[in-house]
């Protein structure tokens, strides 16, 4: 049941309103300068005269829209042509959870193969009973699961572990991570089929692409676990950045062993030592040793609104909304301060907090035009709470930037600018 107040009841410093705050939409400063009296008689734009464009064979964003892209960063010098990089979702320009197809982040070791779904063979081999091949349609035909989950780079916001901040978007910080409804086959009925040698605890997944990205998953994730091959995301077959024909999905992990463009899965007695998980993917510690196969992504939250670029334009009552996640299962609280962490309120968390899954949060807040510091902190259902910046660095080496999960700090300056810095 919601309960509303009817007062403004400020919660936290810094104007921060009781999330349930029932305000009417005019109250809200950027509604209210939007609005204008209605002027006669109503003008009839070109648009309205005339009989609009024909039906197409796919939809395309408003071109009004297409300022809204994924910032794409190769990590390698132009011209060296080895398909290595990144593309972030443009988080603050999206709102809700879903991210659309077009706009999900991308992360190639060696671009995007070109993959002629009838010569795509997915092979099943190692400790097994019978080996076998599948092709994408001999997918398509299995029973097929929907689960709808976050996929998270382990990288993201590794801008954050650098030692001044970056002042990039929310999403050129934050976006390698994308939301999607994914649709494919449960990997522990594609084992069942081809029989798992008890000797089996772990599988070498590779991909199809000229990396060959390969990484080792321990058995418990797929056998009783969540792990899937999808084919399908957002209802329709999976964008070739995404993995097309078929991809692993395993939700709350790390986005890297989630195999894009699934070409074998070996069945093995341990870990395989992969290129992917010994030179990359381990994480360095202050006392020079690695920690490797930390497949969980940690809990997290970040304010896309207001955001660098996404501005407060005068003083007045706005919307703060942002996204909160974690790998380990559902949002339970996120807070929210504008005071620099002095004071929190709890935020309203938008329908229903789904496990492993973005999770919308929302709370009015009355900018009274004064500087101000943003901040959002996420609690998960196992009780785990979003580190700041220096908890988050503690048992770190400098060189180590995986699993970045600290609390994002937005600056809010007096004309509105807001930036990103580190408390
Ligand atoms: N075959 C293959 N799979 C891959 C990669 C790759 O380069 N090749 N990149 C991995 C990494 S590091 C991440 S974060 C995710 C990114 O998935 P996306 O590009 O669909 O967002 O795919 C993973 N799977
Ligand atoms: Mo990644």
């Amino acid at each position: 049941m919601q309960r509303y107040v009817n007062v403004s009841e400020k919660v936290a410093g810094g104007g921060l309103l009781h999330r349930r705050t029932l305000l009417g939409v005019a109250a809200f400063g950027g509604v209210a300068a939007a609005g204008k009296s209605l002027a006669a008689p109503l003008a009839v734009p070109e648009w309205s005269e005339v009989p609009g464009l024909p039906m197409s064979g796919y939809g395309q964003p408003s071109p009004f829209e297409a300022h809204v892209q994924r910032p794409v960063l190769g990590l390698y010098p132009e011209g060296t042509g080895d398909g290595a990089g990144v593309s972030f979702t443009p988080l603050e320009h999206l709102e809700g959870t879903i991210t659309p197809n077009g706009l999900f982040f991308e992360r190639h070791h060696s671009g995007i193969p070109e993959i002629d779904p009838t010569r795509h063979e997915l092979v099943i081999h190692g400790l097994v009973r019978q080996p076998r091949v599948f092709t994408s349609e001999d997918l398509v035909g299995m029973p097929l699961i929907t689960q709808t989950v976050f996929l998270e780079c382990a990288g993201n916001s590794l801008f954050n572990s650098l030692a001044e901040p970056q002042q990039r978007s929310a999403g050129e910080i934050h976006g390698l991570i994308g939301a999607a409804e994914w649709t494919g086959v449960r990997l522990a009925d594609l084992l069942d089929l081809v029989g798992i040698d008890p000797r089996a605890t772990w599988i070498l997944a590779e991909g199809a692409d000229a990396a060959k990205q390969s990484r080792s998953i321990p058995l418990s994730k797929i056998i009783d676990g969540d792990a899937m091959v999808a084919l399908y995301q957002n209802g329709e077959r999976l964008r070739p950045e995404q993995g097309y024909p078929m991809r692993l999905v395993l939700p709350g992990w790390q986005g890297s062993m989630q195999t894009k463009w699934l070409r074998r899965i070996k069945l093995v007695d341990g870990p395989t030592q992969t290129k992917d998980e010994t030179s990359k993917y381990s994480l360095s510690q202050k006392d020079g040793r690695a920690q490797q196969f930390i497949f969980e992504m940690g809990v997290k939250s970040v304010i896309t609104r207001p955001s660098p670029g996404i501005a407060p334009t005068r003083p007045g009552l706005y919307q703060i909304s942002g996204l909160a996640w974690s790998g380990a299962g559902r949002i339970v609280r996120v807070q929210v301060s504008a005071d620099g962490g002095t004071s929190w309120a709890d935020a309203l968390l938008d329908g229903d907090a789904r496990p492993k899954m973005l999770t919308r949060f929302r709370l009015p807040w009355d900018w009274s035009g004064e500087p101000a510091l943003l901040m959002s902190r996420a609690t998960d259902e196992m009780g785990a709470v979003q580190p700041t910046r220096m908890e988050w660095y503690a048992p770190w080496a400098p060189e180590q930037l995986y699993h970045q999960n600290a609390i994002q700090v937005w600056s809010v300056a007096a004309t509105g600018e807001v930036q990103n810095v580190y408390l």
